[in-house]
């Protein structure tokens, strides 16, 4: 089934330029691209994303790190975009992940762990309905 999933490609992997590396990564896994944008996350926007983990203890130190540099999020369609995509970036620990995976080659912790994934089907679609209006993507 044809699903939607959000990358961001976050502050640690644009501070290292790898946003080339990894966009081609995801182009050459069959994943069609939607949107593309590169934003600074205001502390309101990156709050908001990551509602869900408010309780986590984490959660100050990923709003301020997921704001500390420009961001590049990106809408892709697939099929079985979700799962595939998840695979494609490995486990959230980097020390976990597969090899050959996003994060195995580019992340350098589980807190600044290079891209995020949407976790669910119902997920990706609400994540690049947070980021894109329907009307400027390329459907
Ligand atoms: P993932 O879906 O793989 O991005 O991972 P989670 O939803 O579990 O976590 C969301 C983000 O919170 C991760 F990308 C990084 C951050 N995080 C931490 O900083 N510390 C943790 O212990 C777990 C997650």
């Amino acid at each position: 089934m044809i699903q939607r999933t959000l990358c961001i490609i976050k502050p640690d992997a644009v501070k290292k330029n790898l946003q080339g590396n990894i966009i081609q990564k995801i182009s050459d896994s069959g994943f069609r691209i939607l949107g593309m944008r590169m934003t600074k996350l205001s502390n309101e926007t990156a709050g908001k994303f990551y509602e869900i983990h408010k309780e986590r203890p984490f959660y100050g130190e990923l709003c301020s790190f997921m704001t500390s540099g420009p961001v590049v999020v990106i809408a892709l369609e697939k099929d079985n975009a979700v799962a595939d995509y998840r695979e494609l970036i490995g486990a959230t620990d980097p020390e976990e992940a597969a090899e050959g995976t996003i994060r195995k080659l580019y992340a350098a912790s589980k807190s600044e762990n290079a891209v995020h994934g949407s976790d669910s089907e119902e997920n990706g679609k609400a994540e690049v309905a947070f980021f894109f209006a329907e009307s400027e993507l390329n459907t």
